[in-house]
């Protein structure tokens, strides 16, 4: 069985496991931690040189890091994926716009703001520019989500998964979702979608 060494509380982490409950497939999760000094230990470096979570552990022992990187594998061949070359890269477009301009914005400033150790550096002036950014993001979505349904179209894929993850709890960051009805109406249409769960559920 697939294994995903992830932390619960993690954006990231969440996006594969909200992926293989989508699906229906069933999979291992191994909590695997910063906090407690899990991700770099030496045991965790050997799997992932990056000390980073989630990583993938397939049934043969290979490993696959980066939670992206992990969506587009685990979604060959579904419903999630598109097979057409520029549908595809539509979906690759919102990927790399989630690694660029969204996350490192609206996923560190939730993380300044909750946990504890950090909040030594949630500087006023790191948090206002944070904030500016991570709204920025947020325009360019409520933007494409009043033409389309979904971020790469019609159809739903892997690029709302990955947007869903830090999207959905932006609020506990300092967004504001209220401004937002088209990403809003997004987050609805995903919720309501089959097999969904929320960030806390482990298999
Ligand atoms: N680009 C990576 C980012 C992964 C990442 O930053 N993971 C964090 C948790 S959200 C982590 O592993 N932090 C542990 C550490 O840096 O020690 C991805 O999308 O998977």
């Amino acid at each position: 069985m697939i294994t995903i060494y992830g932390m619960t509380d993690s954006g990231n982490c969440y996006k594969p496991r909200l992926l293989m409950a989508k699906l229906g497939r069933p999979f291992k999760h191994v909590e695997t931690s910063s906090r407690d000094g899990t991700t770099r230990s030496t045991a965790y470096l050997a799997k992932n040189a990056n000390g980073k979570v989630p990583l993938l552990e397939l049934e043969d022992g290979r490993f696959l890091a980066e939670s992206n990187a992990i969506l587009l594998y685990l979604a060959e061949g579904t419903r999630l994926l598109p097979t057409d070359a520029y549908e595809r890269a539509l979906v690759y477009q919102w990927l790399f716009f989630e690694q660029y301009s969204h996350e490192p914005y609206i996923a560190v400033r939730r993380s300044l703001m909750t946990y504890p150790e950090r909040a030594v550096l949630a500087t006023p002036e790191r948090l206002a520019s944070l904030l500016e950014s991570g709204n920025r993001a947020l325009g360019v979505m409520e933007a494409q989500l009043r033409k389309t349904p979904f971020l790469a179209g019609d159809a739903m894929s892997v690029a709302d998964i990955a947007l869903y993850a830090y999207t959905q709890d932006a609020s506990v960051g300092g967004y504001d979702l209220g401004v937002l009805p088209a990403v809003r109406a997004w987050l609805a249409r995903i919720e309501a979608d089959q097999g969904h769960v929320p960030m806390a559920w482990l298999p």
